[in-house]
Formats: C-alpha cells, sequence, structure tokens
C-alpha cells in the first residue's frame, strides 16, 4: 500500500464534480462492488459530486447495488474517469477511455497498459475492493455500513473466502475491524454470494465426470451449450465454476471451455497453481493475474492450438522443477 499515492487520488477526486466509474466486461463482484463502494463512498463524502457507476447491469449481482444509466455526454475536460478492477483498455465496460483526458486507474490485476492518468496498481491486494477499503481508511474518503459490506463482498468473491492469494494477517485485520465496526452479518454475505441451485451441483459432477487430464498434468473440459442448458445452468455460471478445482493434485492448470452465442466466440477460463498463464492467455485474446486469466478465440481450430499451447506450458514447468 501506498498512502502518499492514495492521498493524491482522494485529491483529484476533490477536484472533479462529475466522476464516472467503470470496470471490467463480464463482472464479477468485485468488479461491480468495487465500482458500486467508491461512487457510494464518494456521495457520501461530497453530497454535491455527480457520481455514476457505469457498465451492463447483471441480473445475478442486483444484490450488491444499482448501476446507473447516463443519458449526457460526458464532458471531455470536467470530467473524472476512475477504472477500478480492469487492467486494459479493450476491457473496460461502457466508455472508450481512450478518448478521456482525467483518468485515474486502480487495479491489483497485473499492469497491461497505461490507461493515460494516474495508474495505482496494487498486485499485492487480493480484490479492487482491497485497494479501496485502504483508499477509504487512508484519506477523507466516507464509509457507512452498504459501503463496508460491498467492500467486503468483493475481498470475500474474489479471494474466494481468503482462500486464493494473495491473502495475509494485514487483510484479515483490515476485514475484521470492518466487520466489527460495522456490525456487518457475515453469514448473510456468504449467503448472497454463494447459495445456488442444485443444478450447478449437478452441472458440476458432469464437469468431474468429464474433465480430461493429459500426462502434463492439464485438465480441460469444453463445456457445450446444450449440455449447460439440459442441467438449468447458464455458460458464464458453468465457467465459474472453475474456481472450486483449485486442490487437485493430478492437474496443475485447468481450463472450461464455454460457447458465449451471442458473440459467437468460444470464452476460456484458466486456473494455475504452478504455472504462470496470463501471459500465454494474452496470445489469445485474454490475460489476466498471473494464476488466474480468461481467453476469448473464435474457432475450435484454435480452442484445441490453446489447450496444446498450455500442455506444453505445464510440461515445461514439470521439466524445470
Ligand atoms: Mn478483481
Amino acid at each position: 500500500m501506498n498512502k502518499e499515492f492514495l492521498k493524491k487520488i482522494y485529491s483529484e477526486i476533490r477536484k472533479f464534480n462529475s466522476i464516472y466509474i467503470v470496470r471490467h466486461i463480464g463482472p464479477d463482484p468485485d468488479a461491480i462492488g468495487s465500482q458500486i463502494a467508491l461512487r457510494d463512498s464518494i456521495r457520501l463524502t461530497f453530497p454535491e459530486k455527480k457520481v455514476y457507476a457505469i457498465g451492463q447491469s447483471v441480473s445475478k449481482f442486483k444484490y450488491i447495488g444499482k448501476l446507473d444509466k447516463i443519458e449526457d455526454d460526458i464532458s471531455y475536460d470536467n470530467s473524472l474517469i476512475i477504472a477500478v478492477d480492469v487492467p486494459n483498455m479493450a476491457r473496460v465496460d461502457g466508455l472508450a477511455i481512450d478518448k478521456y483526458k482525467n483518468v485515474i486507474k486502480i487495479d491489483h490485476h497485473p499492469f497491461i497498459e497505461s490507461f493515460n492518468g494516474i495508474e495505482y496498481i496494487d498486485t499485492s491486494s487480493c480484490s479492487a475492493c482491497e485497494i479501496l477499503l485502504d483508499l477509504i481508511n487512508n484519506t477523507r474518503l466516507m464509509m457507512n455500513e452498504s459501503v463496508a459490506k460491498t467492500l467486503l463482498i468483493g475481498i470475500i468473491s474474489d479471494s474466494n473466502r481468503f482462500l486464493f492469494n494473495p491473502v495475509n494477517a494485514n487483510l484479515l485485520y483490515k476485514v475484521a475491524d470492518l466487520i466489527k465496526k460495522y456490525k456487518l452479518d457475515l453469514q448473510g454475505i456468504y449467503e448472497s454470494i454463494y447459495m445456488r441451485p442444485i443444478s450447478d451441483i449437478r452441472l458440476m459432477g458432469y464437469i468431474d465426470n468429464n474433465l480430461k487430464i493429459t500426462k502434463n498434468k492439464l485438465a480441460y473440459i469444453i463445456i457445450e451449450n446444450d449440455i449447460v442448458s439440459s442441467f438449468n445452468a447458464d455458460p458464464a455460471g458453468a465457467s465459474n465454476m472453475i474456481n472450486d478445482y483449485s486442490f487437485v493434485e493430478d492437474f496443475l492448470v485447468w481450463l472450461f471451455v464455454t460457447k458465449d452465442e451471442k458473440n459467437d466466440i468460444f470464452k476460456i477460463s484458466i486456473r494455475s497453481r504452478g504455472p504462470v498463464i496470463n501471459e500465454l492467455a494474452a496470445k489469445y485474446n485474454g490475460g489476466g493475474h498471473i494464476y488466474s486469466s480468461g481467453a476469448r478465440v473464435k474457432t475450435m481450430e484454435e480452442v484445441q492450438e490453446l489447450i496444446d499451447d498450455f500442455d506444453k506450458l505445464c510440461k515445461e514447468y514439470l521439466k524445470n522443477k
């Protein structure tokens, strides 16, 4: 954490009367939580400012809070754009970031490209929401129970209940303080994030039984949409199940392929507990964290190529170990 830098972000926020907060496409609870928590904290601190959290809303994440629809054009000179939880311009949802003059990026993903403004990147944070907690704790930005709860949702979700790295004592102290101070209902938060229908569990059963594992310890599955719908699930939900396979000794890297019919592309979710995967994911129109990435390709041939490439990555990793 860089307190001086956080104070600089606060003073930028103070300067502008209209602020737009964006995040990545295909949002998760950390992406939506971080933009909503930041918006609400700024509104609480500066009631006269116009602050919006924009981007496509997702019905299953409505419990986190409501996003804003904007009708007016965003002023080039007088508006501040804050991008949270997103490392590259192409993945920003809702506006073309390169068209704006005053931009702040607040992110915990490895650096990909500059947004031509202030960049605060902390890859030692488990989530964008953890960085915003630091921002609020170290500046005059205000917090209330609702902001605290939203931040906690992002932290819990991105760290998968404090399972994934980076999670450390410092984070647990910060979270404990938050829960105590705002009397947060941890059980209720867990329920809103993790409650799911039996059809999801049955789909996981299908995945368990059909995951292919190579001799180089790569696991993969292509989950066809008719299979997904036969379990009453949706492709995005199916690809999210990838996070439940973190501690299987038979594989090092695992990837789930689903089809996005609307955009006519294959989406690949990739996780690792060994090889660094985001660089190879970038070759396939993707990227992300070193052990948690995504990719998008157009054809089945490219899917096969990607699987072969990740298999080679595992092979190299095993050889060098
Ligand atoms: Mn995140």
